[in-house]
């Protein structure tokens, strides 16, 4: 029977049938609460520890919000159960690859603020992750205390996906945060995703009663916050939620989010595929059904303009992520040849 404890850490039906009755008795699942550079941060039955990684476990991929077994025989972890859910991005600069940013969540809270740092391309960005990803999206609009006005904000935002929920808060005042209790029910899993200085960290505190995380004013000139919170660490909510606080990310790089794009811009990918030609670029071909309905004032052009946008890059990047894993699996193929060769040399 799977214990009180694990089912608030959010070990439900979907992880608790992938664990084999056959398993040593050592053998406990534990959450990923934590992830560092070196180490990561587990949760179970009877733990509350941090591991240092090495050899092997880099082959399990962990990020925050994983289920694995751990052996606490070995004091190792042996394997990473079937995720419910993955939110990912390409990683910033030259570096080619995809990154986690975490896994089996049931919600994101999508936060940004009533200030500069709102922007419509920016959170259709985190609103087409969390539709891809199949997850709750709330988004959350901070700072309303300082402006005459949220609503013009939440009217905005309500309009980027169909039946998207907005909330506009202080998110200094517990008061103000009351509205987002129904989703911080106990067994839960909800990340904070948004840009540096947003008041992630705060929200976080405010929900907690405590001030456990670092906060920090942002610059005055442009709104831009400072990169406080470095690592991804989840937290427990008094209603038994766990709450997920993020670093701000400078770059969300879309990949593999196409079905969660065409859900969130679905009034132009739906007639997309009525274009005459299936290729069509939808800028000036005939019998284009988009440009179309931009000339007759039923879509609007700058969204438009933004979903071509993120369908471009979203392509680009999975096929340039495609292309470096292909490269790195040829590489370790090499390798392997190399060192098997070695080996049989030294065999003669
Ligand atoms: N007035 C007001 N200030 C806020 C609100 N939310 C956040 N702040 C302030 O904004 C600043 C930045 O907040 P943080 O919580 O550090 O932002 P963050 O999103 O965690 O930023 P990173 O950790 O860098 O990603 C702090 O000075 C907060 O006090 C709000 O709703 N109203
Ligand atoms: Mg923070
Ligand atoms: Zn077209």
């Amino acid at each position: 029977m799977t214990s009180k404890k694990l089912l608030h850490l959010g070990l439900d039906f979907f992880f608790q049938q992938q664990m084999d009755f056959d398993d040593a008795e050592t053998i406990v699942p534990v959450r990923i609460m934590n992830v560092q550079r070196s180490g990561l941060q587990l949760m179970g039955e009877h733990i509350d520890r941090y591991i240092e990684l090495s050899g092997g476990d880099f082959d399990l991929n962990l990020t925050v919000g994983d289920w694995a077994l751990f052996d606490t025989a070995t004091q190792r972890l042996c394997r990473r159960l079937e995720r419910k859910s993955v939110v990912k991005r390409r990683a910033p600069g030259s570096d080619r690859r995809e990154q986690l940013i975490a896994a089996n969540l049931d919600t994101l809270f999508i936060v940004s603020s009533c200030n500069k740092d709102f922007n419509e391309a920016r959170l259709e960005r985190y609103l087409a992750i969390a539709r891809e990803a199949h997850l709750m999206p709330l988004i959350i609009l901070t700072k309303a205390d300082l402006v005459d006005d949220a609503r013009d904000y939440v009217q905005e935002a309500s309009r980027l996906a169909a039946g998207v929920k907005v909330e506009a808060v202080n998110a200094l005042s517990s008061n103000s945060l009351a509205c987002l209790e129904p989703w911080l029910q106990s067994g839960q899993t909800i990340a904070l995703l948004g840009s540096s200085g947003v008041g992630k960290s705060t929200l976080t505190n405010t929900l907690l009663g405590l001030q456990e995380i670092a906060t920090q004013s942002i610059r005055q000139d442009d709104a831009k916050g400072r990169h406080t919170t470095t690592s991804r660490s989840m937290h427990q909510m008094p209603g038994g939620a766990w709450l997920l606080d993020t670093p701000g990310m400078r770059e969300l790089q879309l990949v593999d989010v196409k079905s969660g794009l065409d859900d969130v811009f679905e009034e132009i990918s739906t007639l997309a595929t009525d274009c005459r030609f299936a290729d069509c670029g939808h800028s000036n071909e005939p019998g284009c059904k988009i440009q179309a309905a931009i000339e007759d004032g039923e879509i609007d052009k700058e969204r438009f303009k933004r979903w071509r946008k993120l369908a471009r890059e979203e392509a680009i990047n999975k096929a340039t992520i495609a292309e470096r894993r292909e490269r790195d699996k040829s590489l370790g193929r090499m390798y392997k040849k190399i060192i098997n060769e070695k080996n049989a040399k030294k065999r003669i």
